[in-house]
Order: C-alpha cells, then structure tokens, then sequence
C-alpha cells in the first residue's frame, strides 16, 4: 500500500493546483506534501464521477457484486490495518491503542455493514385504488460529495462512502486539509478491490477552496457534512443555490449526568472516556458534567485524580492515552478556552495547562474544571479539546433543563441504578443519542446525528440509507 500525496480523480492520481504540508502534531514536523484540488480538478472529479454513476458498469453492476466489492474493501482495509492506523496516529495525533484498537477497526466493520445492505434495498408494493400495481424502486441519487474533518479522519470518511457506494452512488470525498493521508490510502485500496474508475474519487484541499467549490458544484447531488456548526451553515446557505439535498452533523455540547444512585466507580470511567478519548476533539464528547450534590464532592474528587493520572505521550506509545491536539490552531483555541474559563471565576481540578513531550507536540492536560456556571464561555461553546466543565444540579427536572439548555443536541449520557429515571431521562433530553451507564458507544447498526443546532439528517444504520437514495413510485396499469 503506497501513500499517495495527488488526488485520485476518475481512477488516475493526478496534480492539483497547488499543495500544502500537513504536520504530525505530536513532532510538530512535515508528514507529508500533499495536492491540493482547485476549482479545475474539483470539477473533473465530479465530472469523473458523474461519468461513472452513468457508465453500465456501475450503474447495471449486480448488487451482489456491489456488495462483494464492499467487502473486498474492508479485507483490504483489514489487512492494512496496523499500517493505516500509524498513518491515522500520525497525522491525527491521537494515541495509536485508539486507531488500531477503536477507529480503523470501525471502518472495517461499518463496510461490511453496508456491504450487506447492497442487496437488499427493497422497495414496496403499495395498495392503490383502481386496477393498477404501484410499487416503489429505491434509487441512489447520483454524485455523493462527502466532506469530513480531522478529528476521525477515515472513520468519517467511511460513515460516508460506505452507504453512499452501497446504495449506487459514485463520491468526490473531500477529507480535512489537517489529515487527508488515510482517504487517500481507502481511495488507493478502493482501486485495488476493483471498484470501477471515478466511483470513489479523493480530493484533499483547503475548506474554503476544495470544500466550497465541492458544495457550490452544480453536477453534486448530495452533501454529506460533519463538521463545525458555523460551517455547516456555510454548507447550507451555499448548497440551496443548487438545491442541492445535505445531511449535516455539526457540533456538540454534550450533557453528562451522574445521578447519586448511579455505580459511581463506572460512573467516573465513563465520565473519563466520555471527555478524554480522542483529545476530547470529539463531536459527541461528554463536555458538560452534571453531578448530583450529596455525591458531587467525592465524585470530582474521585474524577480528578483520574483525569490528572491521563497518561499523556508519544501517540505511537502503546501505553499514552492522551496525544496532542491536531493541530497549532486546535491548541490554541483550546487553551484559550482554558485562559477563559479561568478568568470568568471557574475552579480548576485538574490540568489546566499546555505539555509536551520531549520538548515538542500541541498536548493540552487533562483539564476539569468546577464551580462552572450556565453562562460561563467553558459552559456554552464547543471547545474540542480535554476540557470538562462541572455544573451542579437541584433535581431530576433541573438536570433535564440544564442539560437541554444549549442550542446543540448531538449526544448525552446518563448514570443511575432507576430504570424508570434512566428512560425518562431518555426521553426528555434533547438529543440524537442517549448513553445509559454507558459512554461513547458506536456500532455501524445505530443511527447517528443530531438534534437542534447539531445537524440533521443520520449517518450509520439503516437510516443513512434513506441520505443516500431517492424513492420513485411506478404504476402500472392491469388494464
Ligand atoms: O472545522 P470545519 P475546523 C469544530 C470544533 C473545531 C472547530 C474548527 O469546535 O474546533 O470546529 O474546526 C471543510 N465549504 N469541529 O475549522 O471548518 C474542512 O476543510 C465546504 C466540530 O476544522 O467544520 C473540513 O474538511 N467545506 C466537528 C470540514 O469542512 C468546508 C469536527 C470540517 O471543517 C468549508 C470538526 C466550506 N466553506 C470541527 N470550510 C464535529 N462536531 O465533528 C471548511 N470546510
């Protein structure tokens, strides 16, 4: 498996415009030059894939072959895999236990899940008055642009790619100008598992450059976004031009409850994995923590020698638990919002500052803060990084209002040993997904998105195959 650095248009790596560098943030040194697609090579990929969503060899192509071809990709990612998951660790910084244990093994599974649903789009066979058969055929939709960000690079990408191919789409994939080493190397193993050329195409490049002409690009059927709120909107406004259909998974505030009744051990575990796994540079993660009072004391007590045992290290390290954030940019921010919560009167637990590792890498501690209040910067906005922000809480219907009190809704999380408060916390709380006595956990099967300013539309199960195909209602005259 060769690491390609040119974009992969119509089956050929080809040159773009102009290249940039992206960076290992645990070194801070150069990975690798990389091609950047302009508006030119944007529009012969979505050329290149138009083509290929109309040439008979994918567009008659079996479904069973479709279907096979899926599953030859996730053998090759499979093979791979401790090879695409260095390229992951390095280019992310997240720790290497987590993209070869977590992410890549995602990938592999989520294509295989879709590699099963390519035979079986079924449509119906509707009742209608008259003498007529109405029936429906699912139809994919055309050109599929994905655009994905940096913090699951191929992970994302295959949220995206795998139902988008399984439903008979052809996909521009667009990943993020931070990590585009991984898409390449599915687009390179995506070759190699036969899919025809101009099916899968990947563009690497700069938001505001390939992302923006990706979305302005009238041969684009489909949008499917992750990434920043404000972005999103951006992907919005930008695609109604061409009435382009888009599912957007945006950010996330995320509430994390402890109820006094919960297994306060799990509880601290979950809280822990909830906020610190992959950087907290998670869109799901579990950033604000609800406690309820007669446990709060011991629980942050509990939680913040935890946090402040975070193994942080080389991410290439079996043992490092807490790699560097992304990028400069990344960690910048991320201290800011340190500085922020510091001077708006919160009490720092635990970490709170910038590290390194043999002098080098964008690390940011394990950070917990109390004494946070609803209104505090720490409390509002999506930081993506491992900064946690504690809020106390009355009763069960404050913890509710509070919780919902944000204009995000992508995840929450609950503990408590009440059976009957877990579902009703379930069904009042305003999000995509709810995590009872349990955190941050995905499977290809479960749909995944958002709520409020979180997005729309769902990615995962058998709900992102309605993303990706369009319904046609035939009738037929038994005259
Ligand atoms: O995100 P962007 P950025 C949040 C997080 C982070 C902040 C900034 O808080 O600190 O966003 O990160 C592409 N048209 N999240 O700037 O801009 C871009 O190239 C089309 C949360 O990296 O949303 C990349 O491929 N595409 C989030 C992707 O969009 C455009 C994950 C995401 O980048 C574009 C990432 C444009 N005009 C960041 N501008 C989550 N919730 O999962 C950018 N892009």
């Amino acid at each position: 498996m060769e690491q390609r650095t040119k974009l992969l248009i119509g089956g050929s790596w080809t040159e773009g415009h102009d290249r940039f560098e992206t960076i290992n943030p645990a070194t801070e040194e150069v990975i690798a030059r990389v091609e950047e697609a302009g508006p030119a090579e944007v529009d012969a990929a979505v050329r290149s894939a138009r083509e290929a969503f109309d040439n008979p060899a994918w567009r008659d192509m079996d479904v069973h072959r479709r279907a096979e071809l899926l599953w030859r990709l996730a053998d090759l990612v499979e093979q791979n895999l401790p090879a695409i998951a260095r390229v992951e660790t390095e280019d992310n910084g997240k720790p290497l236990f987590e993209s070869s244990k977590v992410d890549i093994p995602f990938v592999v599974a989520n294509l295989r899940y879709y590699a099963g649903w390519a035979d079986k789009l079924a449509g119906e066979v509707i009742p209608v008055s008259g003498p007529f058969l109405n029936y429906t055929r699912r139809e994919p939709l055309g050109v599929v642009g994905a655009i994905v960000p940096w913090n699951f690079p191929l992970n994302l990408a295959s949220w995206k790619v795998a139902p988008a191919l399984a439903c008979g789409n052809t996909v521009v994939l667009k990943p993020a100008e931070e990590t585009p080493l991984t898409a390449l190397l599915l687009g390179e193993l995506a070759l190699e598992a036969g899919f025809p050329p101009g099916v899968l195409n990947v563009i690497p490049g700069r938001g505001r450059v390939t992302g923006q002409a990706l979305v302005e690009h009238p041969g684009v059927d489909k949008i499917s976004f992750t990434g920043s709120t404000e972005t999103g909107r951006i992907v919005m406004e930008t695609a109604a031009r061409t009435l382009k259909k888009i599912s957007l998974e945006l950010g996330g505030k995320s509430p994390h409850v402890v109820f006094a009744d919960a297994d306060l051990e799990a509880a601290v575990r979950g809280v822990i994995t909830g906020i610190f796994y992959g950087k907290g540079e998670v869109c799901a993660a579990g950033s604000r923590l609800f406690v309820e009072e007669s446990i709060r004391e011991e629980f942050l007590a509990r939680l913040a020698a935890r946090a402040a045992k975070t193994t942080i290290g080389d991410p290439m390290e079996a043992t490092t638990r807490l790699g560097p954030l992304v990028s400069k940019a990344q960690y910048e921010r991320v201290l800011a919002y340190i500085e922020s919560g510091v001077s708006e009167g919160a009490r720092l637990l635990a970490g709170g500052k910038a590290a390194t590792v043999e002098g080098r890498g964008y690390f940011v501690e394990a950070t917990v803060f109390d004494e946070v209040t609803p209104d505090m910067r720490i409390a509002r906005e999506e930081i993506f990084g491992p900064v946690l922000a504690a809020l106390p809480f009355e009763d069960f219907d404050d913890a509710i209002a509070q919780a919902n009190d944000t204009v995000y809704g992508l995840a929450s999380g609950v503990w408590t040993r009440d059976v009957a408060k877990a579902h009703q916390f379930a069904a009042a709380v305003k999000a995509g997904t709810v995590w009872v006595n349990t955190y941050n956990r995905y499977d290809p099967g479960s749909p995944f998105g958002g709520f409020k300013s979180s997005g729309f539309g769902r990615d995962l199960g058998r709900q992102a195959l309605e993303e990706y195909t369009q319904t046609k209602s035939v009738w037929v005259s038994l005259q």
